[in-house]
């Protein structure tokens, strides 16, 4: 557990780190310019005004970083550095980053470029494709290194330090690189079919203490916070698409766990993995797609069906906000009065609703300063009760081409949406079997003499390997 104590020295230290790391000025003369991004909103697509063209990807809540042209190489200039990311309205996590955020900015070159990183390590030891120890030298606060390539085959990859790697990632340092087909002109890629949006972003999980806002590192498995790049519904960007576009989607995972990602209201392909682009032959249509950990999974899917449709996790503990996973369960037990008194003495006292967790947004307990609530969405049916890796596709005729901006709901046409039956209800036919020697298959051989209840009790003792 983080304690006070320790959260404040821990803020020191990250403060001391920055004033330390001054950049030298004259080290940093003949670099391109860092671009720095303090906000987390979805930038629109970076189109390229020099190298070859392409088709840009679209970094749901996040940006990519301009290059600089130089002799015929892709110049990129990227800083390591302590962050604050809002994770959720309201809700800022302190982070380590690139360049104002985290995940960092999306890289995207073209096959055949030559590419230049300038790696700025301005708080500890990284590598970059570069393990540290075994390629290179760790980079100490202050220093930069440079680093030199052809980008070799189209594909999406990820970038992260392979230096003190549990505790860089656990603190958010991760990004995306992504190489584009190189094409003549008005050639096609056998493929990798040209698509009207292109959106990308990285699963990854962190452990924040309620009432804190540093992730603890030495977590391995049991997180309380599920996010897309470093978001938590309802704080995750929807992905808006116009009616019949051609979509494509990149899920990379960097957490460690795998997370089935499922799209509602759609069919998509497997067009592309960590390999390169998956032969036609092995695409079948699927709804939801395992993303291992440290895979890249790469959906392509026609939208073609108007409406706001749900894109998640299917693993339902990652659809939820930091929840403390030591509260008993309360189904069937009306508390809310003991509660709330309870509450009186201990603000922060926390008990699951009686009718599951939902009821905890009703009973208004006060949330600890800086928590992100564990459900907190509104649509425009009432509230949604999801959290974590939760986002909306957003399908309309109305949308313009290349416009992401939010459309707002979607409006139903009349008649489309479920409705309550008023009617009179038939008695309901119990199961014809009650009175029957069994209910299976078969009767029973042997009946116990006495009916049995069973108690249905969860495991104890933790919640690992979820
Ligand atoms: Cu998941």
């Amino acid at each position: 557990m983080v304690s006070r104590r320790n959260f404040i020295g821990g803020a020191g230290a990250v403060t001391a780190a920055v004033s330390a790391a001054a950049v030298s000025k004259v080290a940093m003369a003949a670099l391109p310019e860092p671009v720095i991004q303090t906000r987390p909103d979805t930038m629109p697509p970076l189109v390229p005004n020099t190298g070859r063209p392409y088709n840009p990807v679209v970094t749901l809540n996040g940006w990519t970083l301009p290059w600089r042209m130089n002799n015929g190489i892709k110049e990129f200039h990227l800083i390591a550095e302590p962050v604050v990311r809002e994770m959720s309205p309201g809700f800022k996590a302190h982070l380590w980053g690139y360049n104002g955020q985290s995940p960092g900015p999306t890289i995207e070159v073209v096959e055949g470029d030559r590419t230049s990183i300038h790696w700025h390590g301005q708080r500890l030891p990284n590598g970059m494709d570069g393990v540290t120890g075994l390629n290179q030298p760790g980079i100490p606060p202050g220093k930069t290194y440079v680093y030199e390539f052809v980008a070799r085959r189209p594909g999406t990859f990820m970038y992260h330090p392979h230096a003190d790697e549990m505790v860089q990632m656990a603190m958010g340092m991760m990004g995306f690189w992504i190489t584009h087909p190189k094409l003549e002109k008005g050639a096609k890629h056998p493929l990798i079919d040209e698509v009207d949006r292109d959106f990308c972003f990285l699963l990854n999980a962190y452990d924040i203490e309620p009432g804190s806002a540093t992730p603890k590192i030495m977590t391995m498995l049991d997180f309380n916070l599920w996010s897309w790049n470093s978001r938590i519904f309802p704080g995750i960007a929807p992905l808006v698409v116009r009616h019949m576009d051609k979509v494509r989607i990149r899920v990379g995972n960097l957490t460690m766990t795998n997370h089935p990602i499922h799209l509602h209201g759609h069919e998509f392909l497997i067009t592309g993995t960590d390999g390169g682009p998956t032969p036609k032959s092995t695409r079948q249509y699927e709804v939801t797609a395992d993303v291992a950990v440290g895979q890249m999974r790469q959906l392509d899917f026609l939208a073609d069906e108007e409406g706001d449709w749900a894109f998640h996790c299917h693993k339902s503990h990652h659809t939820m906000n930091a929840m403390g996973h030591d509260v008993p369960t309360m189904i069937g037990v009306d508390h809310r009065g003991v509660a709330r008194q309870i509450t009186n003495l201990i603000p922060d006292y926390m008990v699951m609703g009686e009718r599951g967790m939902k009821d905890m947004t009703e009973m208004e307990m006060p949330l600890p300063d800086n928590t992100a609530a564990m459900m907190a969405g509104q649509g425009p049916f009432g509230a949604v009760g999801m959290g974590g890796m939760f986002s909306v596709v957003k399908v309309r005729k109305e949308q313009k081409r290349g416009d992401y901006s939010d459309p707002g709901w979607y409006q139903h046409p009349p008649g489309t949406v479920a409705y309550e039956f008023t009617g009179a209800l038939p008695d309901p036919a119990r199961f014809k079997a009650d009175a029957s020697p069994g209910a299976g298959a078969m009767p029973a051989m042997a009946k116990p003499a006495k009916d049995i209840e069973v108690r249905v009790r969860k495991p104890a003792g933790g919640h690992a390997g979820h």
